[in-house]
């Protein structure tokens, strides 16, 4: 049996933690990074599975914990065009990583194999990068023995964010092709993004400095490079790298972030927020972006993703109209459960824009975009991206312009495809992209707040349960259908308050739920959320 022997060989080498029941999450398996090694090894059985299943198409393999503090780790797949991993596909992983001997994973690994029509004797290829966790080292070295155990060609690119190196899968996948992503490296990377930011600006003046937070993670020293191929003869960008301390690996996400912004509601505490500065923050892998501001009377004020998200639609769909293109391509916006309900209301009734609603898991979203020719979708929490159709495209560069006007619509568009990380969120992408409509509208952080809508009181609580994968969620997880009674009680309390809306889902990363609760005032929405809470810690216990 093909690469049986090398398989049982070096798998003793990665034993798996006894006791624990391992699923594809929300990003991938994510968890302790001491239970990982021989997650990560199996993961790479997997991927070496589907590269041969999809002709020897490179695959890509991501470790990191994102959000998730230092202590944690974790390892997803990347499908060949850069998106995430066929859903049945996250069931195979699930199946394999669970296997509970040597001898049930090779025989596991063959039986796929098998049913999938695999020849375990054709070319595979796996691409692979980790953030700045120090147990991604040890995790990297256990998939390349699986990948070595298995034939696969392999290339490590070390650290990289989360969306480099879903650029990369794609690029490689590409090369050579009508439909070449761009060069394949990090360098290309960044040479694609800052041609297609000043294509973008056409030269409009950027307002101001910005501070960028990166968490203490991996988007740090990316960003820091990749402002080096912004040549200052052409565009004055004036950026301040902050939270950039990737040696001391305690501090990764700690009181800063974008997902400390998101949740805290609060600027991190250092550096000090100073009134009337711009700011934004990258999450642990620079996938997730937060703006945000101190007014010096009114306090901290967040543009978080459904309002990235908004602006995007607004100023694509500006485009499109003075392109002439209007009436050729659908524009859709697609959020969670999490946007906040006068985002949706500002994009249905003022921009007149469509939106959908998916579960949680950019995975979700980037599938629902993808129905629209340009389908603009953005988490709450700042993940997301904007997609454009080949279709799309082809218009974009190929429509005759009739005025000086609609051609210089056409050329930002392409410059924005271009720009637009059309692969997973990314948030170095997506900062360059909001810098270019801001600029363009001439707008302060100030304008952007009182020029669009006010968002509803809300609050999101992270609450601990025994066992979190108890909670069952239906309706784009809006309702709970598990435990019974549970959603019952939720609505009950939720009735009490006027336009109230609460849920709590299951977190994919972590083992918690999440709450969120929206009201008309701020105590209101923080009561709701605590007594929501209540219900859940109450249902947890009684499981
Ligand atoms: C990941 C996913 C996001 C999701 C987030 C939280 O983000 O990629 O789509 O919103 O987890 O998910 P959950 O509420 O299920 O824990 P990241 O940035 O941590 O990779």
């Amino acid at each position: 049996m093909e690469h049986a022997d090398s398989i049982r060989a070096s798998t003793k080498e990665h034993n798996m933690v006894p006791g624990h029941v391992y699923r594809y999450g929300t990003a991938g398996f994510r968890m302790s990074a001491d239970l990982l090694d021989a997650v990560t090894y199996r993961v790479g059985l997997l991927a070496s599975l589907r590269s041969r299943k999809l002709s020897g198409r490179a695959i890509g393999i991501m470790i990191t914990a994102s959000h998730n503090p230092a202590v944690d780790n974790g390892v997803k797949i990347v499908d060949p065009q850069g998106e995430m991993l066929e859903q049945d596909w996250e069931k195979l992983a699930t199946q394999l990583v669970n296997s509970r001997s040597d001898g049930e994973l090779v025989e596991l690994y063959h039986q796929l194999a098998k049913d999938h029509k695999i020849d375990l004797k054709s070319p595979a290829k796996v691409i692979y990068g980790r953030d700045t966790r120090p147990s991604g080292h040890t995790l990297v070295a256990a998939l390349a023995d699986a990948l070595v155990a298995t034939k696969t060609e392999l290339v490590d690119y070390k650290i990289l964010t989360t969306p480099q190196l879903h650029y990369l899968v794609r690029a490689t996948n590409t090369a050579g092709t009508p439909l070449s992503y761009g060069k394949i490296s990090e360098v290309g990377y960044y040479e694609k993004l800052a041609d297609a930011f000043l294509r973008a600006l056409r030269g409009k003046k950027i307002n101001g400095r910005l501070l960028v937070d990166c968490a203490n993670g991996v988007g740090g020293p990316k960003l820091k490079e990749f402002l080096k191929y912004l040549s200052s003869d052409r565009v004055a960008f004036d950026v301040t790298v902050v939270n950039d301390d990737v040696l001391r690996p305690e501090v990764l996400n700690l009181d800063c972030g974008a997902d400390f912004v998101k949740t805290r509601q609060k600027a991190p505490p250092s550096p000090k927020p100073v009134p009337g500065k711009r700011y934004c923050s990258l999450d642990g892998d620079a996938d997730r972006l937060i703006y945000y501001w101190t007014h010096p009377e009114t306090g901290f004020f967040m543009f978080d993703g459904d309002r990235i998200s908004s602006l995007a639609a607004s100023f694509i769909g500006d485009l499109v109209n003075g392109a002439g293109l209007r009436d050729d391509l659908r524009i859709g916006v697609v959020q969670t459960a999490y946007a906040n309900g006068a985002s949706t209301n500002y994009i249905t009734q003022h921009l007149k824009l469509p939106v959908l609603c998916t579960p949680t898991g950019v995975k979700h979203l980037h599938h629902a975009a993808q129905q629209f020719d340009i389908g603009v979708y953005f988490e709450a929490n700042g993940h997301g991206t904007v997609l454009f159709s080949p279709y799309a495209i082809k218009a974009f560069k190929e429509t005759p312009p009739q005025s000086p006007a609609q051609k210089e619509n056409l050329d930002t568009l392409v410059a924005l495809s271009d720009l637009i990380n059309q692969t997973v969120g990314d948030a170095i992408s997506d900062m360059l992209l909001v810098e270019v409509i801001l600029a363009h509208k001439n707008w302060s952080l100030q304008d952007w707040a009182t020029m669009t809508y006010t968002d509803l009181p809300n609050r999101l609580v992270r609450v601990e349960v025994d066992d979190k994968d108890e909670f069952q969620t239906t309706d784009a997880e809006r309702r709970l259908c598990y435990p019974e009674g549970a959603q019952r009680d939720i609505d009950d309390v939720v009735a009490k308050y006027k336009n109230a809306r609460a849920f709590a889902r299951a977190s994919g990363t972590e083992n918690a739920c999440r709450v969120y609760a929206e009201a008309a005032t701020r105590i209101e929405a923080a009561e709701l959320a605590e007594r929501v809470s209540r219900i859940i810690i109450r249902y947890g216990r009684n499981l």
